[in-house]
């Protein structure tokens, strides 16, 4: 018998062929991951530096996560929200308790959970806050990323998201990010019902905002009865040094969402947080999903949001997110711009090199044993598992060291 092994083009040509082309991936194909690392076809193992883009935070395949998934998945898997199960209360106690809202509405992807904050705002707006039917305004920040449906890609400032898609979805206003000027004047119009923002925007290319931003901007929506919606879908669940990326600030916000890291990568959970007073708008047939609470989902994100907890996992992020920023400070190469982040969210803006752009260096970083993407062209974003050690962040500091000097 011959045995036909597949080799790592092999595996990329067939999604080629039979799979939409949306994505444009680097070429590396993983097969494994436990922990920091993943391992590709072939064997060879790599330190991830994206992290599933942050929804690894707790570490490929976490055991007390995995061991979550398997002995729900014995029991009992989805009964759909038309009747009650044994699991989502646990949850919705678990959540409400663990983030500190009277409320949880949990949905399956992160663009779910956006969708999900800005009917709960809609509505909100109407009987709450009294504005005329149709007439309620969000207010969205210039480069944001929340998703990809129609009505999210409507707020998009990025022509490769909204592009093509059109017609778009009214009832957005678009201001400057970490613009309160902007904010104060788009406030004074009665109609408007939320402030959208990301605490730091990812997509973007992780753009910190000013210090006291998120706290003025939090006063100034209060003062005109606007809500102040967090989008922690990529900041939230330890990632920047804290819980959320709110609690730098000490913001509270008045809608949560959540998505990514609150299963650790291993099944698709996100939620909205409110208070009763917020989330009590939303009546029985006005909003929901087939998956949304399913006891695996529920199980898993207790297990995932435990291990942050006891692993302290934030104040890991914290602690070596500094010296992450502090390592790649120091290195001697004309193609660092800079780095900015906070925590373990950080990226490294890159200034090509003759036709190098930041996308020959992940080539380069891949061949050398570590992977991370670019976005926008000429910015690397490194967000390793919250569950590195310093001793490993050295080592991986070591190879980005390296591969840039093979640019020199
Ligand atoms: C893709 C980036 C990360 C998000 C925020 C909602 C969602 C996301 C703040 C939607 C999703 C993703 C999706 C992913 C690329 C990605 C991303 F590169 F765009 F910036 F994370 F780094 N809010 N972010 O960042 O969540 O529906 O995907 O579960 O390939 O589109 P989703």
């Amino acid at each position: 018998m011959t045995t036909f092994k597949m080799t790592p083009m092999d595996y990329i040509e067939r999604e080629e062929k039979y799979g939409a082309h949306n994505y444009h991936p680097l070429p590396v194909v993983l097969n494994r991951g436990e922990g920091i690392f993943v391992w590709d076809v072939e064997g060879k193992r790599y330190y991830d530096f994206l992290s599933a883009y942050s929804a690894v935070n707790q570490g490929h395949c976490h055991p007390r996560i995995i061991n979550a998934l398997n002995e729900q998945a014995q029991k009992l898997t989805l009964t759909s929200r038309a009747f009650f199960n044994s699991t989502l209360g646990e949850f919705e106690e678990y959540m409400t308790n663990y983030f500190g809202y009277d409320k949880v509405l949990p949905m399956n992807t992160g663009a779910e959970a956006d969708e999900t904050a800005l009917k709960l705002c809609r509505k909100w707006g109407y009987e709450k806050k009294g504005i005329p039917e149709n007439e309620a305004k969000i207010i969205v920040c210039e480069g944001n990323f929340h998703g990809r449906t129609i009505t999210i890609i409507s707020m998009s400032t990025d022509p490769d998201a909204y592009k093509g898609f059109g017609p778009y979805t009214p009832g957005f206003v678009t201001i400057p990010y970490n613009d309160l000027d902007a904010l104060a004047k788009e406030l004074e119009d009665p109609n408007v019902a939320g402030f959208l923002v990301e605490p730091i925007q990812g997509e973007a290319g992780v753009y910190v905002p000013e210090d006291g931003f998120l706290t003025k901007a939090y006063e100034m929506c209060h003062e005109k009865n606007v809500l102040f919606i967090a989008d922690e879908v990529q900041t939230g669940i330890a990632r920047t040094g804290k819980l959320l990326a709110c609690d730098h600030e000490n913001v509270k916000p008045d809608v949560l969402i959540l998505g990514k890291a609150i299963s650790g990568g291993v099944f698709p959970v996100s939620a909205v947080l409110a208070d009763d007073d917020i989330m009590l708008v939303i009546r029985p047939g006005e909003h929901g999903s087939t998956y949304g609470g399913n006891p695996l989902a529920a199980k898993v994100a207790i297990a995932a949001l435990d291990v942050i907890r006891d692993e302290k996992l934030a104040e890991n992020s914290e602690r070596l997110g500094e010296i992450f920023r502090s390592e790649i400070e120091k290195i001697d190469s004309n193609m660092v711009e800079l780095v900015r982040g906070k925590g373990l969210l950080n990226a490294v803006v890159i200034k090509p090199k003759g036709d190098k752009t930041a996308w020959d260096v992940c080539v380069a970083m891949k061949d050398n044993g570590l992977i991370a993407k670019p976005t926008h062209n000429h910015i690397i974003r490194f967000a390793p598992p919250l569950v590195i050690t310093e001793e490993e962040l050295m080592e991986a500091i070591a190879i980005i060291k390296k591969t840039l000097a093979q640019f020199e």
